[in-house]
This record gives C-alpha cells, structure tokens and sequence, in this order.
C-alpha cells in the first residue's frame, strides 16, 4: 500500500513538474513572441551624422532626434561621423549588416558616394540625403535630398553688399574669405556666389580665402595668424560661411584691435543665423546672417510617410530660409530661435 502511494505521489509531482515547465516555455514563447512583435513594429532608421562642428549641426542633430521618437514608431540609430566620410561609409555599411529600414545621410563632401549608395541599392534598403547634397551619375541611388538652396544663400549675401558703399580711401572692397570644409555643398555654392559677385564688380577683390573647416576653433586660428601679418589688417569685409567660424572670427579680430560692426573697419556676412549670430547681429556686430535651417526632422518625416504609403515624393525639397540684417530682425525672432 504504502509503495504505490509514493508511486502515485512520484507520478503527481511528474506531471506538476512537467506541467510547470511547459506553462514557463509557453510564457517564454509568448513573452518573446511580443518583444519581437515590438520590435517589428518600430521603423528602423539609421542615420549616418557627418559630425558636430557646429551650432547649426548640434540643432540638426536634435531636430531628427526630437522627431524619430519610439512613440511615434521610430528607432532612429544616429553614428557620428567626425567629419570623416570614411567612418560614414563604415557606418553605412554596419546599418546595411543590421537590415535597417531606411538610411539617412548628411554628406560631408559631394564626391565619393557612387559605391556605398549602389550597396544600399542593393540590399534593398532606401536612402534620403539631407543637408548637403552628394555628386552621383545615377540620382535613382537615393529617393529625395533634403536640404538648402546654398546657392542662393549665397546670392542673398552678394545682393546686400552690392548695397554697400565701397571704402572711400581705397574705392575698393577688399573682402576676406573663410571657407568651410573643402567639397561640401555648403562650401562650393556658397564659394560660389561670392566668386561669381566678385566677378561681376570690379571694384571687389578678395584678399585670402583661409580654411577654417566650419568650426569655431579654426576660424579663431586661422584668423588670427592672418591678422599677425600687419599688411593684411586692412579688410574691408569679411564673408564668412558659417557662424562658428566667424565667433573664432570675431575673437581675432577683438584680439587685434580691429573694428567690426555698424560702427567698425570690418562688416562682417556670416551664414546659418543662429540665436547667437542673430543677437550680434542686432546689436549692430554682423551686418547680415544669411539663415540656413537645420530643422529638417518634420520634413523628412512626412517624406518617409508618404514614401511608406507609396506615394511618390519630390527629389529635391529646399528649406525655407531668410537673409536678415537689422532692418528686418526682431527680439522676438532671436527668443523663439531654436538653435
Ligand atoms: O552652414 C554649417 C555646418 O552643411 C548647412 O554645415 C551645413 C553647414 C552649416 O557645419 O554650420
């Protein structure tokens, strides 16, 4: 008697035991079941960032971020790439490994994009430029490119110093240049109109083209071993292509003696208009800042929607963006900036 009730008990316990088990792989499977499901739900998009070199970049940055949120259904994978196209390609290719749904890429420079872009071709995966624009024969490699007329950026800064009078003791207009990053769309459309400007009037004539790589950093350093040399301190304007470069521009100057401003030697044409530029502005500092805008997240998002509900979208979106001087700025336009 006593045997097969501890047969019975054994057999009760198995099968408790065997009950148990399965309830927990049943529970795993569904568990996982779900997170899996989660995961499929949320589009996937990686972003190739070319850096952080400027304020306009960081506003940029936040802008996408701000926009391709989980709650909306978005993963956004942002990989910084330092200003270095190579570590984009790297980046690129680990976003094609792990079979994202779609890549973002904010070029640093124009050339170089045929093979990578062809590689994301075909892995099947779609692709939308923003910011700077990339040099390709075959445009079909990416869907849209979003992002600045910098041509007419530029033409807006050539119309306003075709206002200005030329220097009195000189008749001319000796104009200083500081570039940004050699081959990126800013810098070639931007160089462009001032090149095309200076063309055009032969009472203008640029002193130096110096590189400054979008930062303020090297515009401080640029400018300043620039100004070392007595004989180049007499610049009537300086065009500088983007607002991080011309703060190191100004701590030059400042540092110089140099005058600047309404009142100064040195007018200065700045690009991006940020808060900063713009409160210099003014207060009477930079005589103009041409806006660029970063916001390009909202844009982009209603590109993707579209594209998601098989609808055709454009292949080129500019920005809308403004040149603004004193005559046209307002406090309240400097409060309610975002970058
Ligand atoms: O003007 C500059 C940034 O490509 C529009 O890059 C962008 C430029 C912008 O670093 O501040």
């Amino acid at each position: 008697m006593k045997r097969s009730s501890d047969t019975g008990r054994l057999i009760a316990t198995i099968i408790l035991m065997i009950t148990l088990a399965l309830a927990g792989v049943m529970m795993a499977a569904c568990k996982g079941g779900t997170e899996e499901t989660d995961e499929k739900e949320l589009f996937v998009i990686g972003f190739s960032q070319l850096g952080s070199e400027s304020d306009w970049r960081l506003a940029n940055t936040k802008s996408m971020m701000d926009t391709f949120t989980n709650d909306k259904g978005y993963e956004l994978v942002i990989q910084n790439a330092k200003q270095q196209q190579d570590n984009q390609f790297a980046a690129i290719r680990s976003f094609i490994l792990e079979g994202v749904d779609l890549i973002i890429i904010a070029p640093t420079v124009e050339e170089g994009w045929e093979n990578v872009l062809r590689e994301i071709h075909d892995a099947g995966i779609p692709v939308i430029i923003i910011d700077r624009s990339v040099a390709v024969w075959d445009t079909n490699l990416f869907l849209t490119n979003v992002g600045s007329d910098f041509l007419r950026q530029g033409q807006m800064a050539i119309e306003w110093l075709e206002s200005q009078p030329v220097n009195p003791d000189t008749g001319c207009l000796k104009i200083l240049h500081l570039q940004g990053t050699y081959g990126a769309t800013a810098q070639i459309q931007r160089t462009r109109a001032l090149e095309e400007g200076v063309e055009a009037h032969p009472e203008w004539y640029i002193a130096s083209q110096l590189y400054g790589d979008f930062t303020e950093a090297k515009g401080y350093e640029v400018m300043t071993e620039y100004l070392s040399d007595p004989e180049n301190r007499d610049i009537d304007v300086i065009y500088s292509e983007n607002d991080n470069m011309t703060f190191g521009a100004i701590q030059a100057l400042e540092e110089a003696g140099i005058t600047y401003g309404d009142e100064g030697q040195v007018k200065i044409i700045t690009f991006d208009a940020t808060k900063k530029a713009l409160q210099l502005c003014m207060d009477g500092k930079i005589s103009v800042c041409v806006e660029c805008n970063p916001m390009h997240g909202p844009v982009v998002e209603d590109l993707i929607s579209r594209y998601r509900a098989g609808e055709s979208i454009p292949r080129q979106i500019f920005v809308d963006e403004t040149c603004f001087t004193r005559d046209n700025l307002t406090q309240e336009i400097i409060d309610g900036r975002e970058y």
